[in-house]
């Protein structure tokens, strides 16, 4: 038998590493890559689908990558309402829902809790209801949640300040937060996980406020915080990519620097492709991405509960953590479920751009 030096085994093994990594890459997340050639149903399905509104650039992409997954060619009806982030409307557009008849109902609640009436009745109408984007915490009577981990998006942030301060000496942090819509899954979570590591770190929190998602609340929030708090902060936690850059047209107007090399370290969430550009261009220094792309997944599960396969209760969207410098290549830290993990920081380039949703 032939003994392999140290060296060899090592090339070796590290090939079948990126062997591994490339299937990974090509085969494991087929499922959220916008392709679903192989499934046909048998039926033709009439969909009802109670979006949150057009808030967000993430919001945006969600919707057209379930209008294109549940789509004619594939099928399906659908019915989409824009519930324009009114909890009163999106209720009502169930109800419509029920009241048709329809196959599925898709639901991205606008808030977690309230759910319990409505959902009861969906499920004596016997129709099954998918819920996509952020979680329904007050009744389970729903088939599957198909999302991100919004608590893991803001530990991932934690760690990576965390790391950043370090290497760079910043010894006081001092941290202004423009939140999402309070009693969404994605504002509670991001607000859970990043809150952990400003207890542990003894972080200064001075002000947090909701910015709704959109860019017209991260700015109205950020001029009252510059009027407030000016030279007071020192680092900026927008829960999306859309009032960060709100908040960055408040910054410029009352002219406080920001992003690398500036007084103020962004943070933002969704990496979207204008947010990305922020942080290639180094506005935004750490931007964590929530992947919106749930059509072809939603198309799936469909399919799975037509043909009588059994669905997992929950599904969660892959993401990639991004920043504007090469100082952090990974972090390490404990996610939602108590487990280790190791995650890289990938430094942003013009591929990672176009790449992006
Ligand atoms: O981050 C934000 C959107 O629920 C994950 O809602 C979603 C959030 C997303 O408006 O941009």
């Amino acid at each position: 038998m032939r003994i392999l030096s140290a060296g060899k085994i090592k090339r070796f093994l590290s090939l079948i590493l990126v062997f591994a990594m490339t299937a990974f890459m090509l085969f494991g997340c087929a499922s959220s890559s916008g392709r679903n050639d192989s499934i046909k149903l048998k039926r033709e399905l009439y969909v009802g689908f109670a979006q949150v509104g057009h808030e967000s650039d993430w919001r945006s992409a969600e919707t057209n990558s379930v209008k294109e997954a549940l789509s004619k060619e594939n099928g399906i009806t659908l019915e989409l309402v824009d519930c324009d982030n009114d909890i009163d409307v999106q209720r009502e557009a169930i109800l419509d829902f029920i009241e048709k008849g329809v196959d599925y109902i898709l639901i991205a609640p606008i808030v977690s809790t309230g759910w319990d009436d409505i959902l009861e009745k969906a499920e004596d109408a016997d129709i099954p209801v998918i819920v996509i984007d952020r979680t329904i915490d007050d009744s389970e009577n729903y088939v599957t949640w198909l999302g991100s981990e919004f608590t893991d998006e803001g530990l991932a942030a934690g760690e990576w300040l965390k790391s950043y301060a370090n290497e760079k000496g910043i010894k006081e942090i001092n941290i202004l937060e423009v939140t999402g819509n309070k009693g969404s899954s994605a504002e509670n979570g991001r607000t859970a996980g990043f809150h952990k590591y400003i207890e542990y770190e003894g972080w200064n929190i001075i002000d947090s406020l909701d910015g709704e998602f959109t860019e017209e609340g991260g700015k109205r929030i950020m001029d009252l915080f510059c009027e407030e708090y000016e030279g007071q902060f020192n680092v900026i936690v927008s829960q999306n990519d859309n009032m960060a850059f709100g908040i960055m047209e408040s910054l410029d107007a009352h002219g406080i620097s920001y992003g690398v090399g500036g007084d103020v370290i962004i943070i933002s969430f969704d990496a979207c492709t204008a947010g990305l550009k922020k942080v290639l261009d180094g506005s935004i220094n750490a931007d964590f991405q929530c992947n919106p792309l749930q059509g072809p997944d939603c198309l799936k599960l469909i399919s799975d509960l037509e043909n009588g396969i059994e669905v997992q209760p929950e599904t969660t969207m892959s993401e990639t953590w991004y920043a504007a410098e090469d100082i952090i290549p990974s972090i390490t830290y404990f996610n939602s479920m108590g487990e280790e993990v190791t995650e890289p920081i990938v430094v942003v380039d013009e591929k990672a751009v176009e790449d992006a949703y």
